[in-house]
């Protein structure tokens, strides 16, 4: 069966952010999402920078390859991006990102993820995480839990917002990578933190399941992150999985937030 990715992508400067350093992509092969941290204009320049050297995958050609080595080998060369800017510019030393990506191939779609940005997928009325965090408490989560014991609570939530792994130009930050096969009907979001803290698993279940349209779904979603505090800059990107004969022109790739305004 031929299918084909109906997306949308929005993203929010957040209630008490002074500037926008999440940066989102969504196209017909390749979806994104990129938290840039690190002061000053580091975020922006990092997540805008990954963003922007990924999207040549949305391009025709890559069906038929390793997709999932397509993807690492482009998170790869992000990376080694980022690393050549840091060289040039020594007052963006700090700068880091997440990336959360999919790039599509017909049914199959490879994930790359680094960070806690976070993938969920829609599938026959429920709701999953297809990403882990990696953050700290995760890490204590997973040791406590091999001992057969559980995590200090107190411990957790301190550590809950200290990534382990982001890409910022130095070696060895390998994203996590896996292939997924796509059903039709299936129904991804991709999010930064500024939407999966504020807005609960259960309400982004509901307006996942609610809204048929992914740019309404991603204007909900962000429209609650922002009325329960919105905290961070907020970004998301829905991708249907719908029967290509049945798509309309989309009118290009969407490329939201600091990627959006460079
Ligand atoms: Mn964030």
């Amino acid at each position: 069966m031929n299918v084909a990715i109906r997306y949308a992508a929005g993203s929010d400067i957040g209630c008490s952010r002074e500037n926008n350093e999440d940066s989102g992509y969504a196209g017909v092969r390749l979806i994104a999402v990129a938290d840039g941290m690190g002061g000053y204009a580091g975020g922006e320049v990092a997540s805008s920078t990954v963003i922007g050297s990924l999207r040549s995958l949305d391009a025709p050609g890559a069906e038929g390859d390793d997709l999932v080595a397509i993807l690492g080998r482009a998170v790869a060369e992000a990376n080694e991006k980022l690393r050549a800017v840091r060289e040039e510019r020594p007052d963006l030393s700090r700068m880091g990102t997440t990336l959360t990506a999919m790039l599509w191939s017909g049914q199959s779609v490879a994930i790359a993820h680094i960070g806690d940005s976070r993938g969920y997928l829609l599938r026959d009325g429920e709701l999953f995480q297809i990403t882990q965090d990696h953050t700290m408490d995760q890490l204590l989560k997973a040791e406590a839990e091999q001992q057969g014991g559980t995590a200090d609570p107190a411990e957790s939530s301190r550590l809950s917002h200290v990534l382990y792994r982001v890409l910022d130009g130095r070696d060895d930050r390998e994203p996590d990578l896996r292939l997924r096969e796509a059903r039709l009907g299936d129904r991804y979001l991709l999010c930064s933190d500024g939407l999966s803290g504020p807005v609960d698993a259960q309400t982004i279940y509901e307006v996942l399941s609610a809204e048929p349209d992914p740019s309404q779904a991603v204007a909900r979603l962000i429209q609650i992150a922002r009325d329960n505090g919105g905290p961070d800059n907020i970004t998301g990107v829905v991708a249907d999985v719908v029967e290509a004969p049945h798509l309309d022109d989309q009118g290009g790739p969407q490329i939201v937030g600091a990627a959006g305004n460079a």
